[in-house]
């Protein structure tokens, strides 16, 4: 790590105050023998052919989220807390499926549009990647992250609790650029997306929202779509709730009105307190969360430690993440590193000194709108505890004396 002459003394400095330095003291040439490592040829190129990660690094995986009743409608975390920077790796993209993975051929596959527009059309593969591309990083989060509403269990990790979040970038053909191709009747609002799966899963978009940001999306960080997370084709609505961005997409239909699939109205609704129920609430609003020490970690002793985490808005980009250590009552304002990007994850860090008492650590963000993250109570009174999903609370791990760190429940 390199570090600027300023940051330097503040980190030297606040190490000599706690009475030590990171790193061990005496005899470290001792240390300095040959390991087995260096005295003999490593392997050979191209083994394997795709690379994968250290076998030292075997624990670090998604994990089922909670014991599906039936495996294929379930869904899988991501492990932030052992993450670094903003990308997430394609194989641990969290996974929410509603009726499996298709195996599916990109040759056979096809993307129908029609309803309200002049030409309708179906395209292959082909024919999107001959379309203008664009490629852009922006998080996806499911508004089922962070269900919380009512305490959990000293043991969850930051996995566990927000796993349903990752962050990739995405490339594909401006949705808008389709539409364009096909011609949106003048009285064609709304846009039924559906996907290829068994679940033939499908949400209404509207078409303001259709002809902004949305990409249809065939490649992430790099290569084709992982089956997981949608290939050959998905729909992908920047700064939106998951579940809008339809996988495996075969079809959209224009229409004048929303279509009221069962994923709009059973589900991915909000009771709200009075009996009614929010309806099409699209938009992932501003979050945060520290990612270490998290729920899980172990501080082996008093000293300097970097608390880092990661902050969100689906309305734009974050313009600031504080951080307090004492439960609330001070906050100090976070580092944010650079880049920093609309609809996107922020990496935000803050050298902190941890003295050995207990503390209670928890982050808030605003976004470029103005908007902060609400505490958990100013969330529950405006929406109540009837419903499950758009959980965006203020959150907090709990350190002991011992340097261990739970989940507040
Ligand atoms: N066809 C289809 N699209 C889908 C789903 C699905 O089960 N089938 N799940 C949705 C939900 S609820 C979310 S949160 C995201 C998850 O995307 P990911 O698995 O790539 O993370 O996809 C959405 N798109
Ligand atoms: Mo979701």
């Amino acid at each position: 790590m390199v570090f600027s002459p300023d940051r330097r003394s503040l980190l030297g400095g606040l190490a000599a105050a706690a009475g030590g330095w990171i790193g061990t003291a005496g005899a470290a040439e001792g240390r300095l023998q040959v390991p087995v490592w260096t005295r003999q040829q490593g392997s050979p190129v191209a083994s394997p052919a795709y690379g994968v990660p250290s076998r030292f690094e075997d624990g670090i995986k998604r994990r089922p989220r909670t014991p599906p009743p039936i495996p294929t409608a379930a869904s899988s975390g991501t492990p932030l807390q052992h993450l670094h920077g903003i990308i997430t790796p394609a194989g641990l993209h969290y996974e929410r499926h509603h009726a499996g993975v298709p195996d599916i051929d990109p040759d056979q596959h096809r993307l129908v549009v029609h309803g309200l527009v002049e030409r309708p059309l179906a395209f292959t593969m082909d024919d999107l990647l001959r379309f203008p591309s664009v490629s852009r990083i922006h998080f996806m989060e499911c508004s089922g992250n962070t269900s919380t509403w009512g305490g959990g269990n000293p043991k969850w990790t930051v996995q566990d609790t927000h796993g349903l979040i990752s962050c990739s970038e995405w490339t594909g053909v401006p949705l808008a650029t389709v539409l364009q191709e096909v011609g949106v009747k003048p009285e064609g609002r709304w846009i039924l997306a559906e996907g290829a799966d068994a679940a033939a899963m499908t949400r209404s978009v509207p078409i303001e929202i259709a002809l902004d940001d949305a990409i249809l999306a065939y490649a992430q960080n790099g290569e084709r779509l992982r089956p997981e997370q949608g290939y050959p084709l998905r729909l992908f609505l920047p700064g939106l709730e998951g579940n809008l961005s339809v996988k495996w997409l075969r079809r959209l239909k224009v229409g004048d009105k929303p279509f009221q699939s069962r994923e709009e109205t059973s589900k991915y609704t909000d009771l709200m307190p009075d009996g009614t129920a929010r309806q099409f609430t699209f938009t992932m609003e501003a979050k945060s969360v520290i990612t270490q020490p998290s729920s899980g970690h172990q501080l082996r002793e008093r000293g300097l430690y970097e608390i880092r985490g990661l902050a969100w808005s689906g309305r734009g980009s974050i313009s600031k993440v504080e951080v307090s250590t004492d439960g609330g009552q001070t906050w100090r304002e976070a580092e944010l590193q650079q880049p920093v990007l609309s609809k996107c994850l922020t990496r935000f860090r803050l050298p902190w000194q941890w003295d050995g008492g207990p503390a209670l650590l928890q982050s808030r963000a605003t976004d470029s709108t103005g908007y902060l993250q609400p505490t958990k109570e100013q969330l529950i009174r405006a929406r109540g505890l009837n419903s499950n999903y758009h959980f965006n609370a203020v959150y907090g791990w709990q350190l002991n004396a011992e340097g261990a760190v739970t989940h507040v429940v």
